[in-house]
C-alpha cells in the first residue's frame, strides 16, 4: 500500500499537485489524505482496551462542565516581538537549576543541579543545564578571546574564534556528569530529590572542532604525551589528559543545542571529552600545553581522587561507569492511585552505548527489562520506560543498566562494601524509590529516596 502511494506521489507533474492543492484548499482533500490514513486503522479497529486504560472515565456532566469553562480561550493572547528570545509558560516557573545553601560556602565556587525530575528526551535544556564553577562565571568577549596550543608542538598556533569555525565541524549529543555526582548518598539517603541524587549532569548536543584536527594543524613532538588544557577563568580550571584520549573523539565546542555555549557552559568555547569526568572539560579553554609528562596539579592530586578503604588513593579515573535513575515517579511526584503507569528514566554509561534496563518494582527481587522511547547513541542519555499496574501495595522501584561493554549496575551495598565510604566520587549504584501503600494515611502514594 505504502510503495503505491509513493509511486503515485512520484509520478504527480507539478501541474497535478497544483491541482491537488487547489482541491485541498476548497475542502475536497478527504479524498486524497483519507488514503492515506486507512493504512493506520479504521474507526471499528478503534476499540476500548480495559487493560490498557490510564485515564478515567469522565461522564456526561464532567465533560459539559469542563467544556463550558474554557469559553476564556477566546481572549487574545499577546502577540509576536514581545519575547524576542523566547521563555518558558510562567506555570513552568518550578522548573529550575537548584544548589543546597549549605554544599558550599560561596556562589563563586558552587554547583547547581538540573531539575531531572521535569525533563523529558534525552536533551538538557540550556537554561536548566547543571552549571559547576571554581571561580565564577567570566564574560568573554569572543573577539578577544584566542585559544593557544602550545609545548610539545612542530607549530605553536592562535586560534581566534573565527578560525576555528573555518574547521570542519562535528554535532553530537553527550551527557556531561561531575564524578560528584550521587556523592552525598554514598553514607546512605540524604535527600528526596533526583535533582539532588543526580542532578549534577546533563545531556545536549554539543557543535565544535574535532580536537585531533586542530592537534595535527600543531603537528606533535614525539615527545608528547600528555595535553594540559587550561580555562580563562578565575580558577584557571585544568587536567591531564593522555594524547590517546584527546585525539580519540574530543571536540573543542562553540555550540550547545543548536546556539552558542551559554556563560555557565563555557562562552565562548569548552572541550568535550565524551563519556569522561566533568572536571575535564576545561571550560572558556584558553590554551593547550602539549606535555610529555601528567602535571602536578593541586586540583587533580588533593581533590580528583578517589579514596580507598584501605587508605589508598586511585589516581586518574576518567570515564563514567554505566548508570541509571528512574525519574517519574520519582520522590518529587505523589502516586495519583492504583492503576497503570509508564514508569521511565535515563540511562547512560561513559564507556558507550546502554545494551538494556531492567527495572524492578519489589526492590531489586524480580526484574523485567525496559524498553527505550530515545535513539540509542554513544556516551549520551538513553531514555527507558516500562508499562506497570500498581496494585496500590507498598512497592520498591529501581532500575539497573547493562551497557555495551556488559558491566551491570552494581547494588549500592555491593558497591559500599568494595569502596567504603571515604570516597566522594563515582557513586554510580542502583538506587531505590519506596511507594507507600495507597491505603496508609496521610503518607499513602508518597514516594521516597531509600536504599536498598
Ligand atoms: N574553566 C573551568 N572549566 C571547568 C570548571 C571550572 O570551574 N572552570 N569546572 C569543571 C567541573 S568540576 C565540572 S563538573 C564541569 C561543569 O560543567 P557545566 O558547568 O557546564 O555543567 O566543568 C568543568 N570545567
Ligand atoms: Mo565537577
Amino acid at each position: 500500500m505504502t510503495d503505491k502511494i509513493i509511486e503515485k506521489v512520484a509520478i504527480q507533474t507539478d501541474e497535478s499537485r497544483n491541482q491537488s492543492r487547489r482541491a485541498f484548499l476548497k475542502g475536497g482533500a478527504a479524498v486524497a489524505s483519507g488514503v492515506l490514513f486507512t493504512q493506520a486503522a479504521s474507526a471499528s479497529d478503534i476499540k476500548f482496551n480495559p487493560k490498557k486504560a490510564v485515564a478515567p472515565y469522565a461522564n456526561k456532566k464532567e465533560i459539559t462542565d469542563v467544556l463550558a469553562d474554557q469559553k476564556s480561550r477566546k481572549a487574545l493572547g499577546f502577540g509576536v516581538r514581545k519575547y524576542p528570545y523566547g521563555l518558558p509558560s510562567p506555570f513552568e516557573r518550578e522548573v529550575q537549576r537548584r544548589t543546597l545553601e549549605w554544599l558550599t560556602p560561596d556562589s563563586m565556587a558552587s554547583i547547581t543541579m538540573s531539575p531531572l525530575q521535569s525533563l523529558h528526551g534525552i536533551i538538557t535544556p540550556n537554561g536548566l543545564h547543571f552549571e559547576r564553577f571554581h571561580g565564577g562565571v567570566p564574560t568573554i568577549d569572543p573577539d578577544k578571546h584566542r585559544l593557544v596550543i602550545h609545548g610539545l608542538v612542530e607549530r605553536p598556533l592562535i586560534f581566534t574564534m573565527d578560525d576555528l569555525k573555518r574547521f570542519p565541524s562535528v554535532s553530537r549529543i553527550h551527557f556531561v556528569e561531575c564524578p560528584a555526582n550521587g556523592a552525598l548518598e554514598w553514607k546512605g539517603v540524604q535527600l528526596n530529590s533526583v535533582q539532588w541524587t543526580h542532578g549534577m549532569m546533563s545531556c545536549v548536543e554539543y557543535t565544535g572542532v574535532r580536537l585531533s584536527d586542530l592537534l595535527k594543524e600543531a603537528g606533535i613532538k614525539p615527545e608528547g604525551k600528555w595535553i594540559i588544557p587550561e580555562g580563562a577563568d578565575a580558577s584557571g580550571m585544568s587536567r591531564s589528559i593522555p594524547l590517546e584520549l584527546a585525539m580519540d573523539d574530543c571536540f573543542v565546542a562553540y555550540a550547545q543545542n543548536g546556539e552558542a555555549l551559554r556563560r555557565e557552559q563555557g562562552y565562548p568555547i569548552r572541550l568535550v571529552v565524551p563519556g569522561c569526568e566533568a572536571n575535564m572539560w576545561v571550560k572558556y579553554l584558553r590554551r593547550i600545553m602539549v606535555h610529555d609528562v601528567p602535571m602536578q596539579h593541586r586540583e587533580e592530586t588533593s581533590k580528583y581522587t578517589e579514596l580507598m578503604p584501605d587508605g589508598t588513593a586511585q589516581r586518574f579515573s576518567w570515564y563514567m561507569e554505566a548508570n541509571s535513575v528512574i525519574t517519574y515517579p520519582s520522590p518529587d511526584f505523589h502516586m495519583q492511585g492504583p492503576g497503570k503507569y509508564y514508569v521511565r528514566g535515563i540511562a547512560w554509561s561513559g564507556r558507550g552505548k546502554v545494551d538494556h534496563v531492567d527495572v524492578s518494582t519489589d526492590g531489586g527481587k524480580n526484574w523485567q527489562e525496559a524498553h527505550f522511547t530515545s535513539a540509542v547513541l554513544d556516551k549520551a542519555w538513553t531514555r527507558f520506560e516500562f508499562e506497570w499496574d500498581w496494585d496500590g501495595k507498598e512497592a520498591f522501584l529501581m532500575s539497573r543498566v547493562t551497557d555495551e561493554t556488559g558491566y551491570v549496575q552494581p547494588p549500592m551495598p555491593q558497591m559500599r562494601n568494595l569502596e567504603g565510604t571515604n570516597n566522594v566520587y563515582h557513586r554510580t549504584a542502583m538506587v531505590t524509590w519506596r511507594i507507600h501503600d495507597w491505603n496508609n494515611g496521610k503518607d499513602g502514594g508518597r514516594i521516597q529516596n531509600v536504599q536498598y
